[in-house]
């Protein structure tokens, strides 16, 4: 028996596993589909122990957060169609995660048959669905309590932040000008007054925290095969308080580029607003119940900001030696970085049209 297929044992309570293969392609923890020879398949994952450090809060939160969508589920209006709650399962021995022999951890997940998740965007209706999805999510988690998580990520999506740090890394690396680092040095430099538009927003209480997801891209959000209905938002170790800004940012960033996240050629990538109008049209069907007109109004802000800054961590990755994101070749984070900085150019370029569709949806919400 190999390694993992132990540590995958531990988890079903009849032992014996039938097969197990990666799953997905997270940038962060190791994740693997189990099938057991008897009972449910399930999500068997490695946690990234340099990402997330409090293994036990993790999974204190996953309770806290599952426990409250479920409850809300039970009592929601979408409760007759497929929409699921994601949760953890413990091991035969009652605990919430294996620590393997080499300080690693584990730890289960239920697995939602019949569900798919796409890397990249396939149509309006896929954006309508998503938009609807996050919206339901944080409506749902709108009254959970925020001092019942901990923060397993602080300072996460502060934009200033991550320019500290890059400028940091850039320092200490001291790189050499090939013709895509100094695009990206360029557009940093331009992009930088701008990195602080929501913390400004916030520290002038213009707008205010919730529960987010914090990690609401494409490949996040599952979708039942046959209906194409949003079922689940998958991957919840990024839920905690902070500005739904960063949620609808990191959705739009993610599923109006078409191209996707691993476009093969950065100066292709382009932000499609007909996208945009159908997720934010979703979106709002639910969180146009919490969020008033300023706090819409700044949407626009918030889909260039989250690329940017998604553009300032893999570029801050690559200078430190690609020790965050996991990487199929030394130079993906640079060019990963380099797809986010178009994409935000191409949101920088329609932010007129952007506003537009905003406030109008803005007026119907
Ligand atoms: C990481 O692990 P994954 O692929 O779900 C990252 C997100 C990024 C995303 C970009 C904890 O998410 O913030 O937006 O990559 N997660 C963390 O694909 O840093
Ligand atoms: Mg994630």
């Amino acid at each position: 028996m190999t390694e993992l297929t132990q540590i995958a044992a531990l988890f079903a309570p009849q032992g014996e596993i039938a097969a197990i293969a990666p799953y997905g392609n997270g940038n962060v923890n190791d994740t693997y589909l189990v099938r057991p020879a008897l009972g449910q398949p399930f999500i068997l994952q490695q946690l990234n122990g340099r990402v997330f450090q409090d293994p036990a809060a993790i999974m204190h939160n996953l309770r806290q957060v599952s426990g409250h969508l479920a409850a809300a589920h039970r009592t929601s209006r979408r409760s007759s169609s497929c929409w699921r709650v994601i949760e953890p399962l413990a091991t035969c021995t009652g605990a919430d995660y294996h620590t393997d022999t080499r300080g690693g951890c584990w730890r289960a997940l239920s697995y939602i048959d019949n569900a798919v998740a796409f890397d990249t965007i396939q149509s309006t209706a896929h954006g309508r669905e998503i938009g609807f999805a996050l919206g339901l999510f944080q409506r749902q988690l709108a009254d959970l309590d925020p001092a019942q998580l901990h923060d397993t990520l602080p300072g996460f999506h502060i934009t200033p932040r991550y320019l500290a740090e890059f400028e940091a890394a850039w320092a200490s690396a001291s790189p050499k000008m090939t013709p895509e680092i100094a695009y990206g040095r360029t557009f940093i430099d331009n992009a930088a007054p701008r990195a602080t538009v929501l913390e400004a927003a916030r520290a002038e209480g213009r707008i205010r925290e919730r529960i987010i997801h914090g990690d609401p891209k494409v490949a996040n959000i599952l979708l039942d095969r046959a209906s194409g209905q949003a079922v689940a938002l998958i991957d919840l170790d990024t839920v905690k308080p902070g500005l739904p800004h960063y949620d609808i940012g990191d959705c739009l960033r993610s599923a109006c580029n078409p191209l996707g996240e691993e476009a093969d050629e950065p100066t292709a990538v382009r932000f499609d607003l007909d996208l945009c109008q159908a997720i934010l049209t979703g979106y709002l069907t639910e969180a146009g119940a919490f969020l008033n007109p300023e706090e819409i109004a700044l949407f626009p802000d918030a889909a260039w900001l989250i690329a940017f800054e998604l553009g300032l961590r893999f570029f801050t990755d690559q200078l430190r030696g690609n020790i965050y994101f996991k990487v199929q070749s030394p130079e993906q984070n640079l060019h990963r970085a380099l797809v986010q900085f178009h994409l935000a150019e191409s949101i920088a370029s329609q932010l007129a049209p952007f506003r537009r569709l905003v406030a109008g949806l803005a007026g119907d919400a």
